[in-house]
């Protein structure tokens, strides 16, 4: 195959080195080969090709030194591996990210030399739940799967709990998971504990779909059906068992042997009827309301969302589990999401997990109980491709809302049709009403904008500093660049939403799905890698919990020149927990004052700065007078703007 392309190399070198060696031990006899082949399970795919012979290892390092004087070393032109990395380059990503290990270390080594490095190129990560959290901040940038590959069993624990995020949050990507299937060609003791009869069986409840191919044809064809299945909506991660024989014997010497061509489904629309009943209600409506959260998972869907909204003049309420809608758009209600939902008549659901959430309020500590927050008789629509998949296991789907009118399909894929259905449907007269509606949403809005200007003022010069105040300059100082959001914003009270102006598709991509402590850090850099191409200035608001899960991503992100800027709202506790553990101590009636015990990361303080300097990056901090703030941001944005990251550490109020 195209190892003729590759000049001499580690390859070369080896069959060079190790004729001399080949020499000094009798050649195998070649019904041995026959009978321990790999391969001889399966039946040849030509009957005219003969089998290849038995591959034997050149044994390195501590192996070597151990093993037999008369094995048998010899070098492999055309591992199984080689042709794996053809596969994956078939499909096309841009970057693996990977924690190294040896039951991948053969398709490791055919991408970097094989492959050249490129069309997946390496990302080294410090964690297997960095590499995943990376492909997942990825993937909401760029809408474009990674590969991860993981150390079989224990790569594997580190990565799943970034693979339920991911899962959770319907983003898609292909983990590659190591393993050493035949117990006959374990190598060492280390390897059976890195191996496993069924290694997806630790991750499949939050998987789509997993495979352990046999031979290199099948592989091939489940690297094209993970890509297709993962890029099916709802869209989630895929996992492929790569097991260390298929990966380093040699390719069988069978002509028929191909990478397939992938295919990509079309997303599922809603069928017509249902499409246009919901468009003729929505048209009707005195007051229709669109909530969404995955809505949008293009730059189109975002223009589609605008096109919806305004065709009817309804309000809507952004989830922000996508950047759905522009935070400064007339129509967008989302800071008073509450009461659109209570007034409205109808209520169009786009890619909501937690409908019921939406229509009812919790109350009560104790004995969370809810209520109803909408009116008699409002009309319920929802599109929504999660029914289409469902596990049972995690519970993720959220608590059961009856609707009207459920379509199990895509909303970015039918929202065409559906502006197509409600503009035939509007009147003139309807018309003029919308035109009064949408005045007074839009004075809403307005109102709902300056009231969280006023609430921003809070505490304005406290030390340590507002999250109003932090969120405020940063705006101020990116507001006129092409930036790109990629932090959770509701670990600052959601400030940035309620202040600055976001108007594209990579500004803001959500949270973690599965509400994962741990996944910011490493989404950010990834969606900070996705974003460096296209020359954008990737912000973060970095809790400081999230980032002492794996701190190592920001090795990362300095190692492989990724600029993002971090601004740490270093609270100095797992606030959210602080308040948890307040509300039982105040339902106990035994005070808060010890609450801090296991929820805070005071002593000794953890320096950031330091942290990011250590990494190789730059570093700033610990800043608590909010004076000091606005220069350190100057400072750092004009290196990230040089092509590196950088963090600056910020002393902040709880929230
Ligand atoms: C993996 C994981 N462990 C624990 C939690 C529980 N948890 C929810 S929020 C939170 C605190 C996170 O701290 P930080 O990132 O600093 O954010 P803050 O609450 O201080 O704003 C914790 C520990 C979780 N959601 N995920
Ligand atoms: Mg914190």
């Amino acid at each position: 195959m195209a190892l003729k392309n590759i000049p001499v190399d580690r390859r070369s070198f080896l069959k060079n080195a190790t004729v001399g060696a080949a020499a000094l031990v009798a050649a195998p006899a070649a019904a041995a080969d026959a009978v321990t082949n790999p391969h001889a399970a399966a039946p040849p795919r030509n009957a005219t090709a003969p089998l290849p012979p038995l591959p034997r290892r050149v044994e390195t390092g501590a192996a070597a030194a151990t093993s037999e004087p008369n094995a048998n070393p010899i070098t492999v032109d055309h591992p199984g591996s080689d042709f794996m990395v053809d596969a994956f380059k078939a499909v096309g990503f841009e970057y693996l990210c990977s924690n190294p290990g040896n039951s991948f270390r053969s398709l490791h080594e055919s991408f970097i030399n094989y492959g050249r490095d490129k069309n997946p190129e390496f990302i080294t990560c410090c964690h297997e739940e960095s590499a995943v959290g990376m492909a997942h901040g990825y993937f909401k940038i760029e809408g474009k799967p990674l590969l991860v590959c993981v150390h079989g069993t224990v790569g594997v624990q580190h990565a799943s709990m970034a693979i339920y995020d991911a899962f959770c949050d319907r983003v898609p990507m292909v983990v590659v998971l190591g393993n050493f299937g035949d117990a006959q060609t374990r190598a060492s003791f280390v390897n059976w504990t890195h191996s496993a009869q069924d290694p997806a069986a630790l991750i499949r409840d939050f998987v789509k779909w997993d495979d352990q191919p046999a031979t290199l044809q099948g592989f091939a064809e489940s690297v094209m059906r993970a890509y297709k299945v993962a890029m099916t909506p709802p869209y989630m991660p895929v996992a492929l068992v790569c097991n260390t024989d298929l990966q380093e014997f040699p390719m069988p010497n069978d002509p028929t042997l191909r990478v397939p061509p992938v295919t990509v489904d079309r997303p599922p629309q809603g069928d017509s009827g249902s499409v246009q009943e919901a468009a003729k209600w929505l048209v009707a409506a005195e007051n229709p309301v669109i909530v969404a959260d995955r809505a949008a998972r293009t730059p189109a869907g975002l223009a589609l969302m605008i096109e919806l909204a305004e065709t009817l003049q309804a309000a809507v309420v952004d989830r922000n589990g996508r950047m759905n809608f522009p935070t400064r758009h007339p129509l967008n209600q989302t800071e008073r999401g509450n009461a659109v939902v209570g007034n409205a008549d109808v209520i169009l659901g786009l890619e909501l997990t937690d409908f019921y959430g939406i229509v009812n309020a919790y109350y009560g500590d104790v004995y969370p109980r809810s209520r109803s927050l909408t009116k008699p008789g409002v009309k319920l629509i929802s599109i929504n491709s999660n029914d289409l998949y469902l596990k049972s296991n995690y519970q993720d789907f959220e608590r059961y809302q009856a609707v009207d009118l459920a379509m199990a399909a895509d909303a970015e894929a039918t929202l065409p049709s559906l502006i197509e259905a409600a503009k035939r449907l509007i009147t003139a007269e309807r018309k003029r009403t919308y035109q009064d509606r949408g005045a007074l949403l839009a004075a809403a809005h307005q109102r709902a904008l300056a009231q969280n200007r006023d609430l921003a003022a809070n505490g304005w010069d406290a030390s340590p500093i507002s999250t109003a105040r932090l969120s405020a300059e940063l705006w101020h100082q990116i507001r006129n660049d092409d930036w790109s959001l990629v932090s959770n914003c509701q670990f600052v009270s959601r400030w940035p939403l309620r202040l600055w102006a976001f108007d594209k598709h990579y500004q803001y991509i959500g949270g973690e799905g599965g509400y994962g402590v741990g996944y910011g850090a490493p989404a950010s850099v990834g969606a900070a890698l996705a974003n460096r191409k296209h020359g954008r200035l990737t912000v973060s608001i970095q809790n400081d919990g999230d980032l002492m899960f794996a701190p190592g991503v920001l090795w990362t992100a300095a190692h492989h020149r990724i600029p993002l800027l971090i601004v740490m709202h270093n609270n100095r506790a797992y606030h959210q927990e602080v308040m948890e553990v307040q509300r039982m101590a105040n339902v106990h009636e035994r005070g808060i004052t010890r609450a801090s015990i296991g929820t805070t990361l005071v002593d000794p303080p953890i320096d950031y700065g330091k942290l990011a300097q250590s990494m190789g990056m730059h570093g700033s901090g610990p800043i608590s007078d909010p004076k000091d703030l606005a220069p350190a941001l100057r400072e750092a944005i004009a290196v990230v703007k040089n092509g590196e990251p950088a963090l600056v550490n910020v002393l902040t109020q709880p929230r």
